[in-house]
């Protein structure tokens, strides 16, 4: 394919978009021929901004410069709700996306997030790459969004606070715990009988400063990473769900694109993102004593009794109800029985 094709190709695939920046042009000798936005809600210390960094540069490297992916992490081009916006309006060429919040477009795609569904990684990751992801990947496909192989890690969410610590499950009662913009993390903490308010991450930094919420959940790394210690006193390890991050593209963008961009973009963001997960989890384990170091006082709890809350509050049932009885098996099949 010649490059006057390609580039026409790139043009009718995003149109609509803006082209790539200018200063590329400027400033390098082989101009790229693909210039593809990428963009995140995670801090730029976060592992998925390093490692999807490293994608960036590994597809760089490979294409000789012709195909370059712009990252803007951090919530640079808006919240979580703005960027799914931007992907679907085709702005924005890729995207990493909590499936709980993405499920405001996919319904199937929280059910990875059933609470306490998960007891280690051995059966999470062969679920996620295997039939289980499928599942959820052809509802994502049918949305007209593109989601990659390889989900990404977030990992398991503890609960933090600025005024009482959660220790038990009645604890949560009136709690206003800002919530991701999903209704299963809403109806998780109604189950909890807490007070849930929805709130994307770019804004969750000012909502604890200002205490419009006292706490929040979220894995130990973006607790670390977005500096939240700051704002908060209290970390009860709830480990009440797991949270991920798919890969998205906008569906019609990625079919336009030419089948060998298409293989050595998908081949290092899928590389990077099982990379990124073994990071992620490390940190997730031995930021802890930072933590700590930094004034954010630890609570063990008893897991098994908020589990038994959102049994008795009908959470199982009802989402069990979403999902179908087919999807639930599925889930159940890696993870065992849940509830
Ligand atoms: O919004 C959050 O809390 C975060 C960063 O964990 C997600 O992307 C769901």
């Amino acid at each position: 394919m010649t490059t006057l094709t390609r580039r026409r190709a790139l043009h009718l695939a995003v149109a609509g978009a803006v082209a790539g920046p200018a200063v590329l042009r400027i400033t390098r000798a082989h101009a790229a021929e693909f210039t593809l936005k990428a963009a995140n809600n995670a801090p730029v210390s976060h592992p998925l901004t390093i490692y999807m960094t490293k994608a960036a540069d590994a597809i760089r490297e490979e294409t000789g410069g012709k195909v370059e992916v712009k990252l803007f992490p951090n919530n640079q081009l808006g919240g979580d709700t703005d960027m799914l916006s931007q992907l679907r309006s085709g702005a924005l060429e890729l995207f990493t996306l909590s499936p709980l919040i993405l499920a405001t477009l996919v319904p199937a795609a929280s059910i990875s997030g059933v609470g306490f569904a998960w007891s280690s990684y051995d059966k999470l990751w062969p679920a996620m790459d295997g039939d289980l992801g499928a599942h959820v990947r052809a509802q994502i496909d049918k949305s007209g969004l593109y989601a990659f192989d390889r989900i990404w890690e977030n990992g398991f969410r503890q609960t933090t606070s600025s005024s009482r610590p959660i220790l038990k499950p009645e604890d949560f009662k009136g709690f206003k715990i800002r919530v991701p913009p999903s209704p299963m993390w809403t109806s998780m903490f109604k189950a909890f009988d807490a007070a849930p308010m929805t709130i994307n991450f770019a804004e969750v930094y000012s909502a604890l400063q200002t205490k419009i919420a006292e706490g929040q959940e979220n894995p130990l790394t973006l607790i670390d990473t977005a500096k939240l210690y700051e704002v908060q006193k209290h970390l009860s390890k709830t480990n009440h769900m797991w949270d991920g991050f798919w890969l998205l593209s906008n569906g019609k963008i990625w079919r336009g694109l030419p089948q060998d961009v298409k293989t050595v973009v998908a081949k290092h963001f899928n590389a990077q993102a099982v990379e990124q997960r073994a990071e992620t989890l490390k940190r997730n384990i031995s930021t802890e004593q930072d933590l700590r170091g930094r004034g954010l006082a630890f609570h063990d709890v008893d897991t098994k009794a908020f589990q038994a809350k959102l049994q008795s509050a009908g959470f199982y049932k009802e989402w069990k109800g979403k999902f179908g009885d087919d999807a639930w098996a599925l889930l159940e099949k890696h993870t065992g029985s849940i509830a």
